[in-house]
């Protein structure tokens, strides 16, 4: 194909790079780093059928697109887009699923340990030479021994995550909108049972409405002095204000956190916290796995483009009979 009969992408904002290399390979690309469409004539923006994103794109933006067809979303979680406003114009969206599954499931689990384990605060200690100087690093207040971890969002990953986790003998809880036919797991029908239930909260839910600071005061509290939220998620699931109170004061003891309410902006009064691991957005983030992502977001716009059906559209898109293009 020349680069004439390729056709058109528009890659809104920020993308990884081997993700572009994929799309610049099958597609005419216009990479619009700043977000901002003044940026493109009138003709330019009427001529977008097809968009890239790595996050949010706001639904002025889509508005502002008259002719987009499709848009290919980097990353399993699509809160940054409004697929059901995308929906109603006619407008499929695609996600990637599954190809970061395992690699999720791992940085969970890794994030996890670091927290019941303290082992960042471990590895300063040795690093910093106090091992030789002070003596050795405080016996740590928790282990996983004897724990219960309630999942919250039993879904691709959630599983993922619980399958690893039955090799660590701990017990294994979860709360979903809806029971699962297809796992033995106790399930609890709110979350804040599921946080009495648990001694360690982790969420792997998708962000958006439903979930918006559905961990707030109450759950922290159901969770307890002793209790341990890992947020692998995302950050709008957290009341990130109540989270910290509860932090400071002892409402709880520790938090493993991968995802903010406002990344890449922390509070201040979180990265104080010694009880606290904070990981910067990277529960995805091998060169391996964001290849595979891009990969997936440049088959479903080929397939598009080729009027074939799409490999991985959002239920949104899919309900609304968006899977191919007509
Ligand atoms: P998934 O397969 O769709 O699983 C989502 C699970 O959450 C489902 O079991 C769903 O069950 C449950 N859920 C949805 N809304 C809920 C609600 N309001 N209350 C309780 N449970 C709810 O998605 P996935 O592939 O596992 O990905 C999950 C999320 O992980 C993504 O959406 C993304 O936000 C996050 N993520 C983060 C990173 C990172 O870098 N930190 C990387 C990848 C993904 P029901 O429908 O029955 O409620
Ligand atoms: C990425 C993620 O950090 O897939 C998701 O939902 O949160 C991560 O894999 C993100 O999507 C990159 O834009």
């Amino acid at each position: 194909m020349t680069s004439d009969t390729k056709p058109p992408v528009l890659v809104f904002g920020p993308y990884n790079a081997d993700g572009l290399a994929e799309l610049e390979r099958r597609f005419t690309v216009r990479h619009l780093k700043s977000r901002d469409l003044s940026e493109l004539s009138e003709g330019e923006r009427g001529a977008v059928k097809a968009v890239a994103v790595a996050g949010h794109l706001p639904n002025e933006a889509m508005d502002a697109l008259p002719a987009l067809e499709i848009v290919g979303h980097f990353g399993v979680g699509y809160d940054g887009v409004d697929a059901g406003h995308a929906a109603g114009r006619g407008i499929a969206v695609t996600n990637t699923p599954d190809v970061l599954t395992d690699e999720v499931a791992d940085t969970a689990v890794a994030l996890l340990l670091m927290v019941v384990r303290e082992l960042p605060q471990a590895e300063a200690h040795a690093r910093s030479g106090e091992w030789e100087h002070k003596g050795p690093y405080p016996l740590t207040r928790f282990s996983l021994r004897g724990k219960t971890v309630g999942i919250m969002g039993l879904g691709r990953i959630g599983l993922a995550i619980a399958k690893r986790l039955e090799g660590f003998g701990v017990a294994i809880r979860y709360h979903n909108r809806s029971q699962r036919g297809d796992v033995g797991y106790p399930y609890d029908a709110n979350l804040a049972a599921l946080a009495q239930a648990s001694d360690i909260l982790l969420n792997v839910a998708p962000g958006g409405a439903s979930t918006d600071k559905a961990i707030d005061a109450e759950i922290l509290r159901a969770l307890g002095p002793d209790g341990i939220l890992v947020n692998i998620g995302r950050g709008s699931t957290v009341d990130e204000a109540a989270l910290i109170e509860a932090l400071e004061t002892g409402t709880i003891a520790a938090a493993g956190l991968d995802v903010f309410a406002d990344e890449p902006r922390i509070p201040e009064r979180l990265r104080r916290l010694s009880n606290t691991v904070l990981l910067p957005h990277v529960a995805s983030a091998s060169r391996d796995t964001r290849i595979l992502m891009g990969n997936l977001v440049a088959d479903n716009l080929s397939r598009w483009f080729a009027s074939e059906a799409l490999e991985t559209p959002v239920p949104e898109s899919a309900k609304a009979g968006l899977m191919r293009r007509p």
